[in-house]
């Protein structure tokens, strides 16, 4: 390919909006252009790392047996009304009419499509199991996209069904495709985890793990353990048992009265704390340890309020209530929402005598002197006896961990927090939407059954941003071999002189001819642009053809490690043959 004539403008600025490092880089190599917010044009060379990833996606799913489809990006609207998911989804679903009126959306993801796919192609236990997967545009009107390619409004999934007659059917789905993924992102250089996440919205039965690929601008928190593998999202990882607080001693509010420490403990007392509404004006004002107060807020689960009780030292995991009440939506209650559901203005609720079920963090169930709202404006309690005074129907887990608690599983090791970048998500749906959508088959004794699903998702063109945020230099991208654009930039110095021009000439023939993938900057252009574009775009090996060619000598650059050497042209086919000879 020569650099003259493949469209690739170079600039030298980040446009200003761009945060993300590869946001900045995809522009300024003119990988991608932005055509609206959160959508992008692939140029050339953008659009051959795409394909090379493409390519990985598609080997390893294959090699798990796994089959290829293309469904539509236009599905119609009936499909989610079947599914009971077109009123789940607000403003994100991109609905339209079609000529006759007709309302469809476009497709965010696939499974009413598929399902309904199998639901007229399957129905003997003798078609299933099968995995059926596309590479396919997905659309999702984000309401703040960002980061470029990291979270955008159209872009590139892959996305996997299984179908299986029973549980054990799914497992084995479930586990062929974790570790297809494993191979795949393995086989992109990408640094990742598989951690434990939430069945989040589409709520299927049992686990579902999510990979992470480690970047500081990943906006998901990755919580790992330092001795063991424990890995969770933040959203899901457990809080150790409460150390004080015994197992199974978890006595119902009769059964407590009557245990002897009844007896300690001061009585809950009121007392007059005008206008200190916040955790932080309670601690000034009363010079108390965050941990002795009882942090209450309220939250919206689908239409029921419920008061949260964890520490003040710590943060209220959403998700965890959210699961816990098994919950499509959740959002903390507005403050006129508390006041009238409760009487009570924000800043004072507590879990006494509130009026609403109360969810309390099994971390704060032995405290005896707590402070919390007293259900009263200007007003709290302290002195409260938690097992006493408070109702205690809902005990569970609901906040978030911190760096450095002890992990739950091992009881050794500490937490460590990453910020990831999701980049694949494997689920186990069981008949979540074959039941509702009647994708059923007759078993061996002709009895019809509900089949089993999965569903695994890896997004290609975040992918393409993630591996920039972990391979990258001030100087631009580094390109694995296995996913780079183009595997050999040739570099003539000076374009007026014949003998580096015919030089360069024959290295691009000879490399060519052995299936590599060159890109020759034939361009009349100053060096040190050359070598600035060649930084910038990366590629994984670079042959500058300077002077010493005369003396047969060239010079060869290794992009990941930037040291120059002077070798002779046989020398440099040798080195870049043996470099991508996995490749070739
Ligand atoms: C929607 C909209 C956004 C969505 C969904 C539906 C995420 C939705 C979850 C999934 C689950 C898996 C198959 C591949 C792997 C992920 N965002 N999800 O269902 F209508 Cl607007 O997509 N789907």
């Amino acid at each position: 390919m020569k650099q003259s004539k493949l469209l690739l403008n170079t600039l030298r600025e980040s446009p200003g909006e761009a945060e993300a490092v590869s946001h900045q880089l995809l522009i300024r190599a003119g990988f991608i252009r932005q055509l609206a917010s959160g959508i992008y044009t692939y140029l050339p060379l953008g659009r051959r790392v795409l394909r090379k990833i493409e390519q990985i996606v598609r080997e390893e799913m294959d090699a798990a047996e796994a089959q290829e489809l293309l469904m539509p990006a236009m599905q119609p609207a009936e499909l989610w009304k079947e599914s009971g998911r077109y009123s789940l989804y607000g403003p994100e679903l991109i609905r339209l009419h079609d000529r006759h009126d007709r309302e469809f959306a476009l497709g965010p993801t696939h499974e009413e499509v598929i399902t309904t796919l199998v639901r007229s192609e399957i129905n003997s236990y003798r078609k299933l199991p099968v995995i059926l997967y596309q590479i396919q545009t997905k659309f999702r009107d984000e309401r703040r996209p960002r980061f470029g390619l990291l979270r955008g409004r159209e872009f590139l999934m892959k996305d996997a069904y299984s179908f299986d007659i029973d549980w054990e059917g799914l497992d084995q789905a479930y586990w062929s495709m974790f570790h297809a993924y494993e191979r795949i992102f393995h086989r992109c250089n990408l640094n990742f985890r598989a951690v434990e996440a939430d069945a989040g919205a589409i709520g299927g039965e049992g686990e579902t793990h999510e990979f992470m690929a480690l970047a500081d601008i990943g906006e998901d928190t990755v919580v790992t353990c330092s001795s063991c593998d424990y890995a969770a999202n933040l959203e899901q990882a457990e809080s150790v048992k409460a150390i004080s607080f015994d197992d199974e001693i978890v006595l119902t509010t009769d059964e407590l009265s009557s245990s002897p420490e009844f007896e300690t403990g001061l009585e809950a007392e009121k007392f007059h704390t005008p206008n200190l509404r916040t955790i932080d004006e309670l601690i000034a004002n009363l010079h108390i340890d965050p941990a002795v107060i009882l942090k209450t807020v309220v939250f919206m689960a689908d239409l029921q309020a419920v008061a949260v009780v964890v520490s003040g030292k710590d943060e209220i995991n959403e998700i965890k209530v959210k699961n816990y009440l098994g919950a499509e939506a959740i959002s903390i209650a507005d403050a006129d929402t508390v006041l009238k559901l409760t009487g009570v203005a924000t800043g004072f609720i507590g879990p006494k005598g509130l009026s609403l079920p109360v969810l309390i963090d099994q971390s704060v169930i032995h405290m005896t002197n707590a402070i919390a709202g007293a259900n009263e404006k200007d007003y709290h309690y302290r002195n409260l006896h938690v097992r006493r005074d408070i109702p205690l129907n809902h005990i569970g887990d609901f906040r978030n961990v911190k760096e450095g608690e002890c992990c739950p599983r091992c009881k050794e090791g500490t937490f460590k927090f990453y910020k990831g970048i999701e980049i694949g998500h494997v689920f186990k749906l069981g008949t979540k939407y074959s039941e509702q959508l009647g994708a059923a088959f007759h078993d061996a004794s002709g009895n019809e059954q509900t089949m089993i699903m999965g569903c695994y998702g890896i997004g290609i063109s975040r992918i393409l941003s993630a591996i920039i945020e972990q391979h990258h230099d001030e100087d631009g991208m580094i390109w694995p071999v296995s996913i780079a654009p183009m595997q050999v930039h040739i570099i003539p110095v000076s374009v007026k002189d014949e003998m580096q021009v015919n030089t360069a000439r024959q290295l691009y023939d000879r490399m060519v001819k052995q299936g590599v993938e060159v890109l020759l900057d034939d361009r009349d252009e100053r060096p040190g642009v050359k070598f600035k574009d060649a930084d910038l775009i990366g590629l994984p090996v670079r042959i500058v053809v300077g002077k010493g060619a005369a003396d047969g000598l060239v010079e060869f650059v290794e992009r990941s490690r930037q040291e120059k050497e002077m070798i002779s042209l046989e020398e440099a086919v040798g080195r870049a043959t043996e470099l991508l000879h996995a490749f070739l």
